[in-house]
């Protein structure tokens, strides 16, 4: 009997996590409660019903974006069914697109393709809940804690600012919400109102959603009519190499494609889009997706 108990409350442990009693979380619940004014009942009971997600901690430790190939990575990306639904995306919303672009500068391709990167434009919005990642990374690792405990920190605040369940939100292993995968910070600075309702909602408003991307880009340094890649010849890439030149302008890249290397020079746009999200293929698929949709 004694031995059944003890495994009854060792399984309970390992399901919560028991953020609120963690050797690490002193110093958050400090920040909630006496910074930012939260109850200490409410941030006592949100840090006891966050699960620890060992599936969080795998994830993060191989993402695709740095351990496949450039060629796995572009076949996930670029197909058939994700083009398609990306020009029915952009018949359905070409209204809201239009105005994007002219106020943001963002080609509506660009915007349409990080949605279909992101979630194949709103379908898949990610099943974890966000209260479970941003504990389980905050918490329970450290490479990236700092980073993870900022967020827990933003995302009570966005809750509690755009009245949302801190419970309920799902999204992906790194906490990222809604149409484009917005993590907390970048959600209350970038995102913005696009249809109109006075509130920014990435879950629900694909208007929201369009003009919260256009956003996000111009605010990194998005171009009205600038370049994202140039495609470089071996002479081309000879002589921008000059000796003492100053390459922080661009990106230079090379790719293996069908066994060929294909160099480019990666421009303020494709740096932009890297804000986005810093893998170099990532950008690059969001180019090429881009691309498909004016073909
Ligand atoms: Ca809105």
């Amino acid at each position: 009997m004694k031995y059944l108990l003890q495994t009854v409350l060792f399984f309970t442990l390992s399901l919560y996590g028991d953020y609120f009693n963690h050797p690490n979380s002193q110093e958050t619940i400090n920040t909630l409660i006496d910074k930012h004014g939260f109850e200490p009942s409410y941030v006592e009971e949100v840090f006891k019903n966050a699960k620890k997600q060992q599936k969080i901690i795998d994830s993060i430790s191989s993402p695709a974006e740095f351990t496949w190939t450039w060629e796995r990575y572009k076949n996930l990306f670029i197909e058939e069914k994700r083009i398609r639904n990306g020009k029915k995306f952009i018949e359905d919303n070409i209204n809201t697109l239009n105005k994007a672009e002219e106020e943001y500068g963002v080609p509506k391709e660009v915007i349409v393709a990080i949605l279909g990167i992101e979630t194949r434009y709103g379908k898949i919005l990610g099943n974890y809940r966000v209260l479970d990642s941003l504990m389980t990374l905050g918490f329970d690792y450290p490479r990236r804690s700092k980073f993870f405990k900022d967020e827990l920190v933003k995302y009570f605040l966005l809750t509690r600012e755009n009245n949302l369940d801190i419970y309920e939100i799902k999204g992906s292993y790194a906490g990222a919400m809604g149409y484009g995968q917005f993590i907390s910070s970048s959600y209350r600075a970038y995102a913005v109102d696009f249809d109109g309702d006075e509130t920014a909602d990435l879950f629900n408003s694909v208007e929201d959603a369009i003009g919260s991307v256009a956003n996000y880009l111009a605010v990194h340094g998005w171009k009205r009519e600038g370049n994202i890649v140039t495609k470089l010849s071996v002479n081309d890439i000879r002589n921008l190499y000059k000796p003492h030149e100053s390459l922080s302008n661009f990106i230079s890249l090379s790719f293996n494609e069908d066994g060929e290397d294909i160099n480019f020079i990666g421009d303020d746009n494709f740096i932009a889009i890297t804000k986005y999200n810093r893998s170099h293929f990532y950008a690059m698929a969001v180019y090429y997706l881009s691309q498909e949709f004016i073909k």
